[in-house]
């Protein structure tokens, strides 16, 4: 397996060494948690590889690039922000979306506590001093009272190691580490390697330039149209009068998104009914196919086969060509057993003569070729190659980095079988150490939970210094029963049968699988978290100064 990291940096070497936090990223989590330790008045350093802030999309710049959540709510409920900032469409696109954090930035003053160019390679912690002790690649040794990764959960971009790709004539490139400069698809034939969210954002995109695309499928998605509109000016109007509600709702909600649960299951409504309902979901777009439409779609198999078959009809309602259109249904697993991608024409972009879907599944892409992609005896000349083959999901962003606890137990040996955390917050034997959203956090509308879980470090900060207390970790219990909870919600759903699925690290070649997210709902895991607060944080083991 090939993990691929950009190395280069700026250096600073009259810059301070000596901190009350050291945070490891600035994308949105990185954002967020410098605010929260100004709010606490603690001395704060954001320490980037990339050379400006945004985290994803300051990396993901491939074509087509946007999120998946609606605008309004993939944001911090920060009210100057709020108020002053101005979103154009339904979903952003990759520069709308770096658009807001570097105003974000720029707004609330954050980027003089920012190290771009620089990377954190490895970090300490001190028994005796009960300090970190943070490295990084421009030569820097900073010292921390708490060390905050928030490197985000799809930061290491994940490359099959296909024999054949040095002696590759063309150009080939990694969706999660994209040129700035960009690329010039005109008159190309481009092999898009994958078909998750991302190769599906840029298909229909370069499609229109490129001579020729071909899809290298191994596993298809069910796709959900996404439905994108840009905002006219009194809808921006009433999402800033409504924002209270809209962050009340996404706190509360599944997957964090102002959405209200549909009250119903499939079994209340006759088949007839069932159908009109879908088709209002799937014509509505997005994830509001899913979570509006009937509520038992994760845990009822018979519900969720409903649910699937309907999209499957509608695959092939619009895929003109009936053995192309059979290759993009999936049929043997259930929807939202991988994470479904939203489509902007998707679809509709195999009816162009100019793609070309090859199915992987059976016989895999064998090598890469001089001059293309070959899958058995077959190649495939192309001038590009697009790797859009996913992120060593989660616990990557962790184990890269040389971290080590107490007694110097390294992070990623105690993950070998998978990752341990309370509340995917806390390491037992990493005091004083918090991840923003990290393994066996929620998965969900990704600023919510990192907005509820900076909240959270806030207030435990707070804590110790209103106790005199010098470091807090998780009690080794707390930290295996998290673990059994969070497996065994992903148990109880369809999460468990998505095959190569990111969510259980089953992508990534000889990564254990292990659920990586908890599943049972940002509203139930923010109780959980406040409950942990409320009673004085009694699952953490707590040492006095
Ligand atoms: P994903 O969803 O992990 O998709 C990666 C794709 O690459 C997927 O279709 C894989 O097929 C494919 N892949 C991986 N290895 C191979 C090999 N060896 N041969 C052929 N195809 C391969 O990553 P994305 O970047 O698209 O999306 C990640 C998240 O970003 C997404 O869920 C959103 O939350 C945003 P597979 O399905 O494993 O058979």
């Amino acid at each position: 397996m090939t993990v691929l990291n950009e190395k280069s940096h700026d250096g600073a070497p009259d810059s301070p060494t000596e901190f009350d936090t050291v945070i490891v990223g600035a994308g949105f989590g990185g954002l967020r948690m410098l605010h929260e330790m100004r709010e606490l008045g603690l001395s704060a350093v954001a320490i980037e590889s990339g050379s400006d802030v945004g985290g994803t999309w300051y990396w993901n710049r491939y074509p087509g690039a946007r999120t998946d959540s609606e605008s309004w709510m993939y944001a911090f409920p920060i009210p100057e922000i709020q108020e002053e900032w101005n979103w154009t469409e339904r979903y952003p696109t990759q520069p709308e979306a770096l658009g807001y954090l570097n105003f974000l930035a720029d707004r609330l003053d954050l980027r003089r506590d920012i190290r771009f160019h620089t990377r954190v390679t490895a970090a300490e912690f001190h028994e005796e001093k009960q300090i970190w002790t943070v490295h990084t690649d421009a030569g820097d040794t900073l010292t921390c009272t708490y060390f905050v990764p928030a490197a985000g959960p799809l930061n290491v971009p994940y490359k099959p190691d296909f024999d054949g790709l040095a002696d590759f004539q063309g150009e080939w490139h990694v969706s999660g580490r994209w040129p700035h400069e960009g690329v010039d698809f005109k008159d190309k034939k481009v092999a898009v390697i994958g078909t998750g969210a991302t190769a599906v954002q840029i298909i229909p995109v370069i499609a229109h330039t490129a001579a020729e695309v071909t899809v290298f499928q191994r596993t298809p998605n069910y796709v959900l149209p996404a439905r994108n509109y840009t905002l006219s000016d009194e809808q921006r109007q009433g999402i800033r009068a409504d924002y209270d509600r809209i962050w009340e709702q996404c706190r509360k909600h599944f997957f964090g998104f102002d959405m209200q649960p549909a009250g119903r299951t499939i079994h209340d409504v006759t088949a007839e009914e069932a159908q009109k309902i879908l088709e209002w979901g799937w014509e509505t777009g997005g994830f509001r196919f899913i979570f509006e439409t009937f509520d038992d779609i994760l845990v009822d198999p018979k519900s969720n086969k409903v649910v699937a078959d309907f999209a499957r009809d509608k695959i092939r309602s619009i895929v003109k060509d009936p053995e192309t259109a059979e290759l993009l249904c999936p049929k043997d697993y259930p929807i939202v057993g991988k994470r479904p991608p939203l489509g902007h024409f998707y679809y509709e972009a195999f009816n162009r003569d100019n793609v070309h879907l090859v199915d992987v599944s059976t016989t895999p892409i064998s090598r890469i070729t001089p001059t293309g992609v070959a899958v058995g005896d077959q190649e495939y000349e192309v001038d590009i190659i697009i790797f859009a083959t996913g992120f060593d999901g989660q616990t990557g962003s962790y184990t890269g980095l040389d971290i080590r606890g107490r007694d110097g137990v390294k992070l990623s040996d105690k993950w070998a079988d998978g990752p341990r955390t309370h509340l995917g917050i806390g390491v037992d034997g990493f005091p004083n150490m918090f991840m923003v959203g990290g393994p066996q956090a929620p998965f969900a509308n990704f600023p919510v939970i990192i907005d509820g879980v900076a909240d959270w470090i806030g207030r435990a900060i707070r804590f110790m210094n209103d106790r005199g207390i010098k470091s807090i970790e998780p009690r080794p219990e707390a930290v295996e029963g998290w673990r059994q909870k969070v497996n065994a919600i992903v148990d109880a759903t369809v999460l468990s049968e998505g095959p190569h699925s990111w969510f259980l690290g089953t992508n990534i070649p000889g990564k254990p699988k292990a659920a990586l997210f908890y599943f049972a709902g940002v509203g139930a895991y923010r109780d959980d978290c406040n409950e942990v607060a409320d009673r004085d944080f009694d699952s953490f083991a707590l040492s006095p100064a």
